[in-house]
């Protein structure tokens, strides 16, 4: 039931939940057909039951105690082996401006003014990440804000002590996601690609 249906079959249509936004079907969202059928005649992938789940990207940043610490790529791998897809992908020395907006949120508490003067103190990793639940996912991968008391086994609770210096940001909601990404990222600098393990990872 919850199977991709096969190319042809969503013009059937009536049997498949559709996206408000785009008015396709969330499964079209996941992988469309034509890029199924192309996985299936290239790579001899056989169709995956899936739950209907959202595709979501997500914005994550690897803040400048992760690029002084020389963790940017055992961090990035946390997400690359995940089974996510990397869409965007810079090195930023984060402008003030910049950094109030992205932690707009926070104005007004005791640490806003350190957390941006941490947040501009040296290069940031932006990236954008892509694929099921992306938003939970990576925050499940971060842990807790406080990297003394994140669970072993996240990033921070692996690799960060401290609360401010947790080495890694992840966008809490998909409303924010979006928000974030035009902060960071010019549409163009957003890459579309296949990637040719999708039918396994799922
Ligand atoms: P998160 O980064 O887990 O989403 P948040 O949005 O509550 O956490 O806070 C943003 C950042 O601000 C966080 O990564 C580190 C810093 N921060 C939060 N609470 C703090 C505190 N009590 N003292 C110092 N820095 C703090
Ligand atoms: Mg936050």
């Amino acid at each position: 039931m919850n199977r991709i249906p096969a190319t042809g079959e969503l013009r059937r249509g009536g049997s498949l939940a559709r996206n408000p936004r785009s008015g396709k079907s969330n499964r079209v969202d996941v992988l469309t057909p034509s890029a199924h059928h192309n996985l299936e005649q290239n790579f001899r992938v056989f169709p995956l039951h899936r739950e209907i789940s959202p595709m979501q990207q997500t914005l994550i940043l690897l803040k400048p105690d992760a690029v002084q610490r020389r963790l940017v790529g055992a961090i990035t791998g946390r997400f690359e082996s995940k089974g996510l897809r990397l869409a965007g992908l810079k090195l930023v020395h984060t402008p003030r401006d910049l950094a109030e907006k992205h932690y707009a949120v926070h104005k007004g508490k005791p640490f806003y003014e350190s957390l941006l003067t941490f947040l501009t103190s040296g290069p940031t990793v932006a990236m954008v990440w892509e694929g099921r639940e992306a938003v939970a996912v990576c925050r499940n991968l971060m842990g807790m804000t406080d990297g003394g008391k994140a669970a072993p086994g996240t990033i921070r609770g692996d690799l960060a002590l401290s609360v401010q210096n947790n080495l890694v940001h992840g966008s809490d909601s998909p409303e924010n996601a979006a928000i974030e990404i035009a902060l960071w990222f010019k549409s163009e600098e957003l890459v579309k690609y296949t990637i040719t393990d999708a039918s396994w990872v799922g």
